[in-house]
């Protein structure tokens, strides 16, 4: 057992801006090393200051490429961007872009930007958890702004830009296809949406096509936020400035109606919500596997002495018994 010490110094040096020590700490998270809870407790109320935003969207319509583009954007005006990728197939390595090694090596060279992939490595402690962790961590770091980039398909994957303070979807043009993909559940959670690879053919159909879905969007009210449509070629940087506008006008959108704080008590559920589940399943598990009773109780089921939910009912005493230890 490690002693208070390391942990102590590792919190402090975070504050104080150490890069290794984010990283080490979002390691010990990826990795459910347990002492990173109790860093984690003492960094939340350091926490909350951060604008996350989400990116989602199919594999391949430039989410990465937008992200790296966005947080240059950001850079510019002297804002400091974290990036999170829950996305194992989002090539970021050292820091960069791989394949663009480049073009994002001012990126990849600035201290002010803190790219991280979530490994599946994260998956084993729930990747809702452990993505809400490292969020956490960046925030309390002391980034503006926090970027997530998740593949648009997947329950976790959705959960976690959904509570996002703002949430940007990404299409590319296509035969329709992609707005079609799009519609199957994410249309509900975009704030702004983005056509990517706009030097493509198609581009124009698409926002159209897009526009159109989101007329059909009843407004709740006269002041509610309209989402936007905005084309991006991200490769090259084109239409950065109105994506970054966008993102923003959106923030100034719920700063100044209110639903800041709304949003904020949504993303405390979901985040308590994603724990509990986490922590309720392993305590049954671990219920299961003990001989005397969760071996017992699932030859009971087998026998027909008990019936399944009211074996699951026996678990959660047992659960709770163990909660009260
Ligand atoms: N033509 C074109 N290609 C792009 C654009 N943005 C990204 N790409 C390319 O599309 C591919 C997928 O990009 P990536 O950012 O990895 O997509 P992701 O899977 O959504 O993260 C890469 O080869 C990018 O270079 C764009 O605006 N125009
Ligand atoms: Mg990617």
């Amino acid at each position: 057992v490690r002693g208070a010490a390391p942990v102590e110094g590792l919190y402090e040096r975070l504050l104080a801006g150490d890069r290794r020590a984010a990283a080490r700490l979002i390691t010990m998270v990826e990795n459910g090393d347990p002492e990173a809870r109790n860093i984690l407790r003492q960094l939340h109320r350091h926490s909350g200051k951060a604008h996350i935003v989400g990116l989602t969207g199919p594999p391949g319509s430039g989410k990465s490429t937008l992200a790296c583009r966005l947080a240059g954007r950001f850079r510019l005006e002297g804002r400091t961007v974290g990036i999170v990728a829950v996305d194992p197939t989002s090539p970021y390595t050292g820091g960069a872009l791989l394949g663009d090694r480049v073009r994002m090596q001012d990126l990849a060279d600035d201290p002010e930007v803190f790219i991280r992939s979530m490994g599946s490595r994260g998956a084993l402690g729930g990747l809702s958890v452990a993505t809400n962790d490292v969020i956490n961590i960046l925030d309390a770091f002391g980034k503006d702004y926090i970027i997530v980039e998740t593949v648009g398909a997947g329950q976790v994957e959705v959960e976690v830009v959904k509570f996002s303070h703002t949430c940007v979807v990404v299409a590319m043009p296509g035969g329709g296809d992609e707005i079609q993909a799009i519609k199957a559940g994410i249309l509900e959670i975009g704030d702004i949406f983005v056509v990517n690879k706009a030097d493509r053919e198609g581009a124009q159909r698409t926002m159209a096509d897009l526009e159109m879905m989101l007329e059909t969007k009843p407004a709740l009210d006269a002041s509610s936020w309209k989402p936007r449509v905005v084309a991006t070629v991200a490769v090259d940087g084109g239409g950065m400035d109105d994506l970054a506008g966008a993102i923003q006008g959106h923030w100034e959108y719920l700063v100044e109606s209110g639903l800041l704080e709304q949003k904020t008590i949504q993303r405390m559920k979901a985040e308590l919500i994603s724990i509990l589940n986490l922590r309720v399943s392993k305590a049954a598990a671990r219920a299961l596997e003990d001989k005397d009773t969760g071996e017992e109780l699932l030859r009971r089921m087998a026998a027909r002495d008990i019936d399944p939910h009211s074996a699951a009912e026996e678990v959660e005493r047992l659960i709770v018994r163990e909660a009260r230890l």
